[in-house]
């Protein structure tokens, strides 16, 4: 295991948030008025909340100090010209149109390129962006290499595309009817999991040669760009600010979800190198989100995330978060607890299939198991297995994912090192008492991304 000084957190805590602390009867009465759906939990019914790391972060004082110079005025914020620089020098894109989080921008890109009957590959689905895709009338496909659907494979790189797949689909489709290719860093779905440097150059060679864009969804681009520092042979010396930038000269276009990497509460933005593609989005942006010098966000949240895309490529600040991942990860590898490997940068991924195999998956045994570690002691995790990947709208069939996992997603800078104790004993008690669970049926759920708010009740 790294020696705790490796990553301790280069900075100290000046304000403190309180939490209310509840009892086993308390928790239980909880989640069954949430339905068994850790959505549904009231904030402050929850005493760590591992949800998500999405506009959870603790913002610097600085980001702070900036939110104070928010120039709310309607058009031309100064604030918008801060981001805009701060994308094109840290990401290097031309173009930015701001959103008020990484759908929005989903939704802009996905309308102006995606015609219907269009194919999207990318390195696994994400759930908002498929859903975009496929309400623009494309069909998404998976271009991601079969070891990332293994949660035990340790392949350093599990995010990479298999390069013969996205062959294959270029042959079979043609490629005027794949209007981009979607990659993300580091891939949510799959852990966490980053793709090579390597792996991109060749996904952009292919691509180029059939006149093929590459759309990044760069939301955690940061947290791929230490794994390839740490990992892909050549970019040990290299700053994290320059393989961040490496990795965006090999796309064409991002959407992100600002509200993970840069570090705000909320905020996000479509950037672009193509004018024309510009243009359109500029157009576009004002039917759905705002002007296109606010994009839904008010000048402070424009200054907090100009000055959070710098903070992301911090060396030490990216160490730190990484490093906390892993440390509890670790932990829980140690205890013999199945999650996925490597562990990923943005949270542990327990492998709820092989914990609950009595549970079969139409029973949801990623959803029980996130309900159970709540009423534990009090930890919020998120399904992301059968529930989250949603029905096929072609066989309106539930679509059954090989990764059944949950979850325990570390916001940055916001818990310490006893947190990530207390997260690995509540795991462990829970895993220890594994045979006694039993699974869920689904009661009520919604058409569109039923993980949010659907509803449980046990079998
Ligand atoms: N990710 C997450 O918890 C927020 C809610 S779950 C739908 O992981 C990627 C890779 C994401 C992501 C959100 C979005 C959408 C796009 N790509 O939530 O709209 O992880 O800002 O971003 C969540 P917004």
């Amino acid at each position: 295991m790294k020696s705790r000084s490796s990553w301790a957190e280069p900075y100290k805590i000046k304000m403190v948030e309180l939490l209310k602390m509840t009892t086993l009867q308390q928790r239980k009465k909880a989640i069954a008025a949430a339905g068994y759906n850790t959505f549904l939990l009231k904030s402050e019914d929850v005493y760590i909340d591992l949800l998500t790391d999405s506009g959870t972060s603790a913002m610097s004082d600085i980001q702070w100090a900036g939110m104070m110079r928010g120039d709310e005025a309607y058009a031309g914020s100064r604030n918008y010209y801060n981001l805009e620089k701060a994308v094109k020098e840290t990401y290097g894109y031309a173009y930015l149109v701001p959103t008020h989080q990484g759908r929005g921008a989903e939704h802009l890109i996905s309308t102006i390129l995606i015609k219907k009957g269009d194919i999207i590959p990318g390195n696994m689905y994400f759930t908002t962006t498929r859903l975009h895709q496929e309400l623009a009338g494309g069909q998404f496909r998976d271009i991601i290499i079969d070891e990332a659907h293994d949660p035990a494979s340790l392949h350093p790189f599990k995010g990479n595309v298999d390069l013969e797949k996205l062959e294959k689909l270029i042959r079979q489709h043609g490629a005027e009817k794949i209007p981009y290719v979607c990659i993300a860093t580091t891939v949510n779905m799959a852990g966490g999991q980053p793709i090579s440097i390597d792996n991109l150059r060749q996904v952009r060679e292919l691509t180029a040669r059939h006149g093929i864009r590459i759309i990044h969804d760069m939301t955690r681009v940061a947290e791929n760009a230490y794994f390839i520092q740490q990992r892909e042979p050549g970019y040990k010396r290299k700053s994290i600010a320059r393989i961040v930038r490496e990795i965006c000269d090999l796309t064409d276009g991002a959407t992100m979800s600002a509200k993970k990497d840069a570090l705000v509460n909320i905020g996000g933005f479509l950037a672009l190198n193509d004018w024309d593609v510009f243009e359109e989005a500029r157009n576009l942006v004002v039917v759905y989100e705002g002007l296109h010098t606010y994009g839904g966000l008010a000048g402070r949240d424009m200054e907090a995330m100009a000055i959070g895309i710098r903070e992301s490529i911090d060396q030490n600040h990216i160490h730190a978060r990484v490093g906390q991942v892993e440390y509890l990860g670790q932990q829980l590898i140690d205890a013999g607890i199945p999650i996925v490997q490597p562990i990923g940068s943005h949270g542990v991924f327990l492998d709820a299939s092989q914990i609950l195999p009595h549970i079969p998956q139409d029973q949801f045994p990623a959803q029980t198991l996130a309900a159970h570690l709540y009423m534990d002691a009090g930890i919020r995790a998120m399904e992301r297995g059968v529930v989250s990947a949603g029905r096929d709208p072609k066989t309106g069939k539930h679509r059954y994912p090989k990764l059944e996992l949950v979850r325990l997603t570390i916001p940055r800078r916001v818990y310490t090192q006893a947190h990530m104790d207390v997260i690995a004993e509540s795991v462990m008690r829970v895993y220890n008492r594994r045979s006694q669970i039993k699974g869920m049926k689904m009661v009520y759920e919604p058409t569109y991304l039923r993980f949010f708010q659907a509803r449980f009740e046990p079998v």
